[in-house]
């Protein structure tokens, strides 16, 4: 098949645009062919573009040949451009469809195709990654990813609206913040450096400066977990603001959830209607649970956690369970959180930290931080971390005020918005232990 140029011709219309009040009206179609049919006196294909589809129909006795065989030879998902006449007519599925005059094959797809974006014919998870250039053509992936930028419009307006500015801090590092396990090595000329896992320090350090600041952001985890909710590398929505406390911070990621949640319901109505899910606007205020009521809650549930261990995935079900919606955990013990963390002044084997929980999916972490430089020392050593490695760090955060924040993962927020239970539907091209293509 012969590809051609677009040339001098212009799209003029989305689908969704023609309309009836277009009748007679020349217009042009840009967009991906669907299910291409010969019913008799007619042949006619649908086009489809990103607001939707059109039916082209082509009647036999009045087009011509050289354009009756070009349809014949229209492949699934091909890109074409379309120019032809509008018409009403009660038989198309809008009541209203083009006769074509020209058709341009801008792109013919092979055939098979690897995957059918119709979904027509179900395909795993794995080969549907493998060709995700047409599974992403599916509307449910259309739907999350808008649902996706929505949730992020909403986040960023929300942020700007009160006071933060948005920052980019380097990729590139020489320390973990997280945990030195699960760091990934790059080579740095003659040095090694690694992969950024959470903006933490420099949003730390840039609370000294702007006061209140947010990144969107990659973080890499070199975690070996093969889960549902895991990807090695994630996008984060982190913010760091001066002269507050955890509860402050507690306070803006509640705020900016209602609100996520609330413009993805109202802006993603037909998006949503796609996935079938229904999602409710969570109600503030969320439900603070102290880590020991967490404990409690599972214990009478069954589910016994010794003091001081972290929530592992199956108490986490287990609380969603019993936890409806979003809800915090607090007063976490300081010896599982990072060295950034502050310990509480009046008992200080618990911390400032929190989690925002959603259901039983973990969904941002934060807490109060370290200001004091001699407490930071103390707080390296004991979590066996060498403060020289941190000394350009800790340099930079003379004087730091008072500060608190949290990083929210924007991928697990997209499946909580979505309802999606594999993360690797919210993400475009995901990073797991086993995938680094395409
Ligand atoms: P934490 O490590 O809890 O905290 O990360 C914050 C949020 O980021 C998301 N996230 C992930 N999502 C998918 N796959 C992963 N491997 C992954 N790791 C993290 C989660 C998580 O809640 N510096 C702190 C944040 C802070 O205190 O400001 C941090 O990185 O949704």
């Amino acid at each position: 098949m012969k590809l051609e140029g677009i040339r001098n011709l212009r799209r003029t219309h989305l689908s969704i645009q023609i309309t009836p009040k277009l009748s007679e009206k020349e217009v042009v179609v840009m967009g991906r062919v669907g299910d291409v049919r010969d019913l008799g006196g007619i042949k006619f294909f649908i086009l489809s573009d990103i607001s939707g589809a059109i039916q082209i129909t082509a009647p036999k006795a009045k087009t011509d040949k050289k354009l009756l065989m070009k349809i014949d030879e229209l492949t699934r998902e091909s890109s074409v451009a379309v120019k032809g006449k509008v018409v009403v007519t009660k038989q198309a599925p809008r009541g209203v469809e083009i006769l074509p005059s020209e058709i341009r094959i801008l792109n013919p797809a092979s055939t098979p195709l690897p995957l059918d974006p119709q979904g027509r014919v179900k395909a795993n998870l794995d080969t549907r990654l493998d060709a995700r250039g047409l599974d992403l053509r599916r509307p449910e992936s259309l739907a999350i990813f808008k649902i996706r930028h929505h949730a992020l419009q909403a986040i960023r307006d929300y942020l700007v609206k009160h006071d933060f500015i948005e920052v980019q801090t380097p990729k590139i590092v020489a320390t973990a913040t997280e945990s030195g396990a699960a760091l990934f090595p790059v080579s740095y000329f003659e040095r090694e450096a690694f992969l950024s896992q959470s903006p933490q320090l420099y949003k730390e350090v840039l609370t000294g400066c702007f006061e209140r600041v947010f990144e969107v952001g990659p973080i890499f985890r070199a975690e070996e977990h093969d889960t549902p909710r895991h990807l090695n590398e994630a996008t984060s929505i982190d913010i760091e603001v001066a002269y507050v406390t955890a509860d402050d911070v507690m306070d803006i990621l509640e705020g900016l959830i209602v609100r996520a949640f609330a413009e993805v319901k109202k802006k993603c109505e037909k998006e949503l209607e796609v996935l079938g899910h229904k999602p409710e606007v969570p109600r503030k205020p969320f439900p603070r649970l102290t880590y020991d009521d967490a404990l409690n809650k599972l214990e009478q549930a069954g589910v016994k956690i010794p003091w001081g261990e972290d929530l592992p995935t199956p108490a986490e079900k287990k609380l969603g369970g019993l936890v409806k919606g979003a809800y915090f955990v607090v007063d976490w013990p300081s010896a599982i959180k990072p060295f950034y963390i502050h310990p509480k002044k009046d008992d200080p084997k618990l911390s400032e930290a929190f989690d925002l929980m959603f259901e039983e999916l973990e969904l941002a972490s934060g807490g109060t931080r370290i200001h004091e430089g001699e407490l930071l020392v103390q707080r390296l050593k004991q979590k066996g971390l060498n403060p020289d490695n941190f000394e350009l760090h800790i340099k930079n955060m003379v004087a730091v005020p008072p500060h608190a924040g949290w990083g929210l993962g924007l991928d697990r927020l997209t499946m909580a918005l979505t309802g999606t239970e594999n993360v690797r539907e919210c993400v475009l091209f995901p990073r797991d232990r086993k995938r680094l293509t395409p």
